[in-house]
């Protein structure tokens, strides 16, 4: 059994380079030897996920790294995220919202909604995702079964966004529409495109989200101190890794 340095250090010298099993490996065994979640992420003495995560950044500014090897760190995280997220969660307080959450019918883009469910975790959400490639009737039964105050919808290709309209016509068929809000995103969506759309949300970011969906349920900013900092600490530098590529692909295609 490795110990509690060995973890944070092998947790931060496998996410750099993106070794994405052995951070998971070591994840779990953090968790199994009783080590807290937070100190995983945050780490002690430099080492530990978001150090790492902030040490690729840093490569990646020096160019010394470039978009793939960014990606596949941030993937690595991610995996040690899905472990520690439910562990952070669970330690916090009571839920103050139920929000269900998809990638609209014919859009497998995913990562941009899971940042935004971690963050709304992070601050007292509870979150009940569908996936991707999400129909109106899978949306439908699990408003019917969860009762959620809000329904996230997620598109990331141009193609999809109409799915927008039709998963809220299909709230309004089922006699829903009035019972939740309707916040809508992903990388192509405006806030004018979702006010057209019907739909009573919009944010461009994952901290944004939880700010709008506080916003639309009239709940004021609470302290969000604990593990829904550390969980929001962590989705900020995820965010910050992710947009920095689509930034990076985004010049690479200007110079095509
Ligand atoms: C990663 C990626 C993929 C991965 C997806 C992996 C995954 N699990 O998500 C894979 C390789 C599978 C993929 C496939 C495809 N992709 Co793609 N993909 C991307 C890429 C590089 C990054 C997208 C991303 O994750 N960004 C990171 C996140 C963090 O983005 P973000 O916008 O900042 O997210 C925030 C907000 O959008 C908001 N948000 C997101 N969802 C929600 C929901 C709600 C409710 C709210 C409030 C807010 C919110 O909060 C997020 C967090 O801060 C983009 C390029 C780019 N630069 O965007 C192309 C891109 C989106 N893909 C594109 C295309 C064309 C495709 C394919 C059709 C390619 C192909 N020919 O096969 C397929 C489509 C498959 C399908 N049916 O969906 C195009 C879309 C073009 C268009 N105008 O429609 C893009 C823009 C690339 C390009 N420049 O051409 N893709």
């Amino acid at each position: 059994m490795p110990s509690r340095e060995e973890i944070l250090r092998g947790l931060y010298e496998h996410t750099i380079p993106g070794h994405a099993a052995q951070v998971k490996e070591l994840t779990q065994a953090g968790i199994d030897m009783g080590l807290d979640p937070k100190d995983m992420l945050y780490g002690a003495q430099g080492m530990g996920l978001i150090p790492a995560l902030r040490e690729v950044g840093a490569r990646f500014e020096r160019g010394e790294y470039f978009v793939p090897e960014m990606l596949i760190a941030a993937r690595a995280m991610q995996g040690a995220m899905s472990l520690l997220r439910p562990l952070l969660a669970k330690q916090g307080t009571k839920p103050i919202g139920t929000v269900v959450m998809l990638t609209v019918k014919g859009d497998m883009h995913d990562i941009g909604k899971n940042l935004c469910d971690m963050m709304l975790e992070g601050a007292g959400f509870r979150v009940i995702d569908l996936g991707v490639n999400t129909p109106p009737e899978k949306m439908i039964a699990a408003v019917q079964e969860h009762n959620p105050q809000i329904v996230g919808f997620s598109a990331f290709l141009t193609t999809t966004m109409p799915m927008f309209k039709v998963n809220i016509a299909a709230l309004e068929k089922a006699g829903l529409r009035d019972k939740v809000k309707v916040m809508v995103g992903g990388a192509p969506v405006t806030e004018e495109y979702a006010r057209k759309a019907g739909a009573d949300g919009y944010a461009p970011d994952a901290s944004a989200t939880v700010r709008k969906a506080k916003e639309l349920l009239g709940i004021r900013d609470e302290d969000t101190s604990g593990n829904s900092q550390a969980l929001a600490d962590a989705v900020a530098i995820l965010d910050e890794t992710m947009q920095k590529i689509g930034e990076a692909e985004a010049a690479v295609k200007s110079q095509l």
